[in-house]
């Protein structure tokens, strides 16, 4: 609207729109590449982004996401390091008239309290690693055992992996889940419980890591325990980054369960549109796939990222 409204000029006169971006940390090869993407996207459409990484704790970014308002920014965006808790930021966000964009990961907030929630659909990501999982161990005449490495407790991506993981391979009596423990998507965590892990568990047929950054840790720990990494142990993981892709193609992870990172572009056109009072669709779900070792092999030079 008109007015002396200055609601697109937050930074002094520059007449850009200002986004505040709220990043849950930089805890993965995923998160590395979605914060360039988020970067270098705002660079190329002439946006000021404000930028913020909170190292996996809540209260980092309620606290930045407050210091936006303060600021009077245009648009907020953030990735939610958990699913719950939200409610009173946004509708402090709200108050001040400054629309919210979910990316990435989900909150359990009245979707009345943000513009609109771009990201995977995580529950079918683990319903590929489940699918997959079927058919690899569809002869096997006895149990198979399977450890999980789950993301960050009481985050989007871990919730609903799990759930669509499980409920896939539910249909197989034979495929078990014997342990299954967070290691909080880094590649440290990752080896530090499979290390426990493989203690605990003399015979584990499958590890399913709710990301490639704990299933490389994880190969660590397999290998140090004397196995062989896709052979004694099959390996499923969700990302495809470069690494995992790598470890892919050499047949050290068995399958992958894309997800994809490079968000910035079509954030950075909801900016626009939220900052310009249009309405936004409420929910807009990322394109994936799924890689065999082979196909791993195929794409891995052009791979990005
Ligand atoms: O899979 C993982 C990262 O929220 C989808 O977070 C994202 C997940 C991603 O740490 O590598």
């Amino acid at each position: 609207g008109g007015g002396e409204d200055t609601a697109s000029g937050g930074e002094a006169g520059s007449g850009k729109i200002v986004l505040g971006f709220s990043q849950v940390g930089s805890e993965s090869g995923w998160r590395a590449a979605n914060t360039k993407s988020v970067k270098d996207s705002a660079a190329t459409a002439g946006i000021d982004l404000k930028f913020s990484d909170a190292q996996q704790k809540q209260e980092n970014q309620i606290a930045s996401i407050r210091s936006y308002i303060q600021q009077k920014v245009d648009v907020i965006a953030f990735s939610p390091v958990v699913v719950t808790g939200w409610d009173a930021v946004l509708k402090e966000a709200q108050a001040a008239k400054i629309p919210v964009i979910l990316t990435d990961r989900a909150v359990d907030s009245d979707a009345s309290l943000y513009a609109t929630f771009i990201g995977s659909d995580f529950v079918k990501e683990g319903e590929e690693v489940g699918k997959w999982a079927l058919e690899e161990f569809k002869s096997a005449t006895g149990p198979v055992n399977i450890v999980q490495l789950e993301g960050t407790v009481g985050s989007a991506p871990a919730i609903d992996r799990k759930k669509g993981f499980e409920a896939t391979i539910a249909s197989n009596p034979n495929l078990k889940v014997i342990a299954s423990q967070s290691g909080d998507f880094t590649r440290a965590k990752g080896k530090e419980v499979m290390q426990a892990l493989l203690q605990a568990n003399p015979k584990i047929d499958l590890l399913f890591a709710h990301n490639d950054d704990m299933g490389l840790g994880a190969i660590e720990a397999i290998k140090a325990a004397g196995l062989k990494p896709g052979t004694d142990i099959k390996i499923a993981t969700i990302d495809a980054v470069k690494d995992g892709m790598t470890a892919l193609a050499a047949n050290e992870i068995n399958f992958i369960a894309e997800c994809s990172p490079l968000l910035g572009e079509q954030l950075m056109e909801l900016t626009k549109k939220a900052a310009a009072g249009e309405p936004l669709e409420k929910r807009i779900v990322t394109k994936e796939t799924t890689f065999t070792p082979q196909q791993a092999a195929e794409v891995l030079s052009t791979r990005q990222y």
